[in-house]
């Protein structure tokens, strides 16, 4: 399955361009390609001479405020409401995942547009666009800004880059393909300067995030017979460096890396009263489904890069996720 919708770029482009006012978010905790998908295809539809709003849940992190437009993000506040007429959801897998304030913020708006990669995604939204083969929501929006014959200024240009570099891992991941280079071979031709935003992205990160590095490189445990390296992240340890929450974004990826894992695991003690414990998981191997695992505890995501959030405590969280992995390899 890779094409899901009830719509076409046609019918996209028609609604873009009778659409009297527009908001668009992503999924909280926003990543790269959440934030440079909401800004390029902001930034498109304000070139159409549209109003605009742009949203996330947790507002802008600080390491993405480089992006052009960024400032242009807003947190909404509880109990704030925002007039849109259209709403556009990217990048995000289920209505829940945009966030209690953003929908009660959005909820006088009569048309709702969901475009996203995530093959769980759950179709929500008057009109849906739901292609699991595409690395990031970004190239989506790429494909959607050409077939509009909507102009690639150089600002959207630069979100999309850093939006498929960020989900692809800098075009290193299976779902990179042809189309992806041929796109970013384009946003080059459209003006962005590559170097100034790979370092932008890779190259700036706060100390903090090397305290988190250090931490993990401590703390790491392999398990299953070499193909599982799992790193739990405390509450202790985060609240004594600061962390901020996009800190330890991408963090696992040196788990991944060694020879012979197979999936990396991260747990992390999330800061309030519940005393919840976000999973993420990776896998090198497609045959190895953890977006399948995470399912089993009320999460999803990807075959190969999925998440879910598990009660308490960490221990007993990491040994319900063991057995899953063992039950998987065996
Ligand atoms: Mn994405």
């Amino acid at each position: 399955m890779s094409l899901r919708t009830n719509t076409s770029f046609a019918e996209l482009a028609a609604r873009f361009r009778q659409g009297s006012s527009f908001a668009v978010l992503a999924h909280y905790r926003p990543d790269g390609d959440a934030i440079g998908s909401t800004l390029a295809l902001g930034l498109a539809l304000q070139n159409l001479g549209k109003p605009v709003r742009f949203l996330n849940e947790d507002g802008l992190p600080a390491n993405l405020a480089f992006l052009p437009g960024a400032h242009l993000i807003e947190q909404p506040a509880p109990g704030q409401t925002i007039d849109a007429e259209t709403v556009i959801a990217v990048d995000c897998a289920n209505r829940e995942r945009l966030g209690p304030n953003a929908l009660a913020a959005l909820a006088n708006a009569t048309t709702w547009i969901n475009l996203d990669h995530h093959v769980s995604n759950e179709g929500y939204g008057d009109l849906h666009y739901i292609d699991s083969t595409a690395p990031a929501a970004a190239e989506i929006i790429y494909d959607l800004l050409l077939a509009a014959q909507l102009p690639l200024t150089p600002d959207i240009a630069s979100n999309l880059y850093v939006g498929i570099s960020t989900d692809t891992g800098s075009f290193q991941y299976q779902s990179t393909t042809a189309h992806t280079y041929e796109i970013a071979a384009a946003l080059i031709r459209a003006g962005i300067h590559v170097s100034q935003l790979c370092q932008d992205t890779y190259e700036s990160y706060p100390l903090r995030r090397v305290e988190l590095l250090r931490h993990l490189l401590n703390a790491m445990q392999i398990t299953h017979q070499g193909r599982v390296a799992s790193w739990a992240l405390t509450r202790a340890f985060a609240d004594s460096i600061a962390m901020q929450p996009d800190d330890n974004e991408g963090l696992m990826d040196n788990l991944r890396s060694i020879q012979g894992v197979v999936v990396a695991a991260a747990f992390e003690e999330l800061p309030g009263p519940e005393g919840k414990i976000r999973l993420s998981l990776r896998s090198k191997n497609p045959a190895i489904d953890v977006g399948a695992i995470c399912a089993q505890f009320g999460g999803g995501g990807h075959r190969l890069a999925a998440g879910a959030r598990l009660s308490g405590p960490l221990s007993d969280a990491q040994s319900r996720v063991f057995q899953a992995l063992h039950e998987t390899f065996s």
